[in-house]
């Protein structure tokens, strides 16, 4: 039988299945692709799809998993070890950030057939037509293959540009199911990729690893033509830019956000952006960030430590974090600064709170995002948290259990991690996302009371918030 599907499955992110539900972006990409160019493609999104969606047929040239560091991992295995069970002639195919950081290490797993390094629209395809051929996989260019128990690793494949691959074909999933609900307006929003890359080499992001800091935008008249499509075909009211870094170009931001009010799109949209981009905008440009739409910019704040900004090679100055988030408070912009805590240094944790205090005191809107530092593989940080102590799992059932939410790293101390949960806490319901009243003021204000007076003792609001499975 011609083999002529692939099934493409983007494994849960956690236990419960609880959390984002942002459109599938990953397979979608290496789907959109396959099913452009004679493939039929079966996407299961395991977050809202039975393990009963998933297909064995003979047609099954092979089944393809995506997966980040964590818990992803572990429902790839479960699904890796399901198709070997009942159709052990299909070939596994392991795609997506984990695997291309440590594709090596991920092909020592026996339920792992092939990995797919890097980005994987074209590599897909070449695979998919090698195996309905019968062709040597040799010849397909950004895979690890196994021959003979073996690792055979084939030929680098160069970066594509956008111009290459085929654009986001959202009709490959049930749309309902992957809006994003906007926490402070309610806006229902379509997680949209207007380019790839970053140029930056931030110690602790992985993009600089697969992309070697490199960029790629889609021309802009096809943004304005892909929004303009969903808006229409969905009905969707609000665009979350996925991009890694949106405003890289000025003038390219400018003519994207002018076509969407020229085309009258009537959209609310967020994004990311870094400090040291914002600070360059003119009060015209910021203007027009508001005018079309813009709610919130998640700023990769990371600390407030200038020491730790330089070892994590961020480039950006502190007094550029400020004044950034400054800018777009003063447009009514919500800055979403996000921030890390627990990196290779015993300080820099109490400087980075402090900072966040005086940023909350000057700014009339900000939320913040604040993680304990997880080592994830590529950056030199990774490299730094290793020379420090930190020991890195060195199998796939091991990087499964790396969750973000539990320190992973050596140097953080019960007491500390103990204080920064009482200030995420106290940090949240001091300063809400929206308007509170009642009890719920009452606990804003103790809140706020504790985080001024860096009181965090007999934590009895926690404690009961805890209890209720609240935290
Ligand atoms: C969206 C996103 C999320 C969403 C994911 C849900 C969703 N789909 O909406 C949410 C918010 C849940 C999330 C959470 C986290 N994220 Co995140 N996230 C992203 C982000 C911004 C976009 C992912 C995406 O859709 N990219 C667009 C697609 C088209 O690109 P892609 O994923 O690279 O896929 C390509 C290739 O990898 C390959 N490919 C991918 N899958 C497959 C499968 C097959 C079979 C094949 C052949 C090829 C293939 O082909 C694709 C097309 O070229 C990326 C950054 C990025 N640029 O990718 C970070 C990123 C993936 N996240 C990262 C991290 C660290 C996390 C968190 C751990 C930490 C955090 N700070 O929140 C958590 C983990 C949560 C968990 N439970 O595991 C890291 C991953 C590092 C790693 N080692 O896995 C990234 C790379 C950010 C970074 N700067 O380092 N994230």
């Amino acid at each position: 039988m011609k083999k002529d599907k692939v099934i493409l499955v983007y494994p849960a992110l956690s236990p419960t299945g609880q959390g984002h539900r942002g459109a599938p972006l990953s397979s979608l990409a290496v789907g959109s692709h396959l099913a452009a160019n004679g493939f039929k493609v079966k996407l299961v999104d395991l977050r809202v799809d039975p393990l009963e969606a998933l297909e064995f047929g003979e047609d099954v040239a092979y089944m393809g998993v995506s997966a980040m560091t964590g818990y992803q991992i572990h429902s790839a295995l479960e699904v890796c070890r399901i198709y070997r069970e009942k159709a052990p002639g299909i070939p596994l195919v392991w795609g997506g950030w984990h695997a291309s950081l440590l594709p090596e290490e991920t092909m020592r797993h026996p339920l792992v057939d092939i990995v797919v390094t890097g980005q994987g629209e074209i590599t897909a395809l070449e695979l998919a037509q090698a195996i309905q051929s019968g062709a040597s996989l040799d010849s397909v260019a950004g895979i690890l293959h196994k021959r003979g128990g073996e690792t055979v690793k084939t030929a680098e494949r160069p970066l594509a540009g956008m111009d290459q691959i085929t654009p986001i074909n959202y009709g490959l999933i049930r749309m309902d199911d992957h809006f994003i609900h906007d926490p402070t307006t309610g806006v229902k929003m379509i997680s949209y990729l207007a380019s790839r890359g970053c140029p930056y080499r931030c110690g602790f992001c992985a993009i600089t690893t697969v992309y070697n800091k490199r960029f790629f935008n889609v021309p802009v008249p096809q943004v304005l033509d892909e929004l303009e499509g969903l808006v229409k075909r969905y009905g969707v009211n609000g665009i979350y830019f996925e991009d890694d870094n949106l405003f890289i170009n000025k003038q390219r931001t400018e003519d994207v956000l002018k076509g969407m009010v020229d085309r009258g799109l009537k959209v609310r949209w967020t994004g990311l952006a870094r400090a040291d981009r914002i600070i360059k905008f003119e009060p015209e440009l910021l203007k027009l960030m508001r005018d079309s739409g813009c709610i919130r910019i998640l700023i990769g704040a990371e600390s407030g430590s200038q020491e730790m900004l330089d070892l994590m090679d961020k480039d950006v100055d502190l007094e550029e974090t400020i004044r950034s988030a400054q800018m777009l408070d003063d447009y009514g912009i919500e800055g979403d600064l996000s921030f890390m805590v627990g990196l290779p240094d015993p300080h820099e944790w109490k400087v980075t709170l402090d900072f966040i205090m005086m940023m909350r005191k000057r700014l009339k809107h900000m939320h913040i995002k604040l993680f304990f530092y997880t080592p994830y593989p590529g950056g030199r940080l990774y490299d730094i948290a290793q020379e420090r102590g930190f020991v890195p799992p060195d199998n796939l059932e091991d990087w499964a259990k790396f969750e973000l939410h539990k320190v992973t790293t050596p140097w953080v101390s019960r007491e500390m991690e103990q204080h920064v949960n009482l200030f995420r806490f106290y940090f949240r319901y001091g300063y809400p996302n929206q308007a509170v009243k009642g009890m719920k003021a009452a606990l804003a204000s103790l809140s706020r009371w504790r985080l001024d007076n860096k009181v965090f003792s007999l934590p009895v609001e926690y404690n009961l918030y805890r209890a209720l499975g609240k935290v």
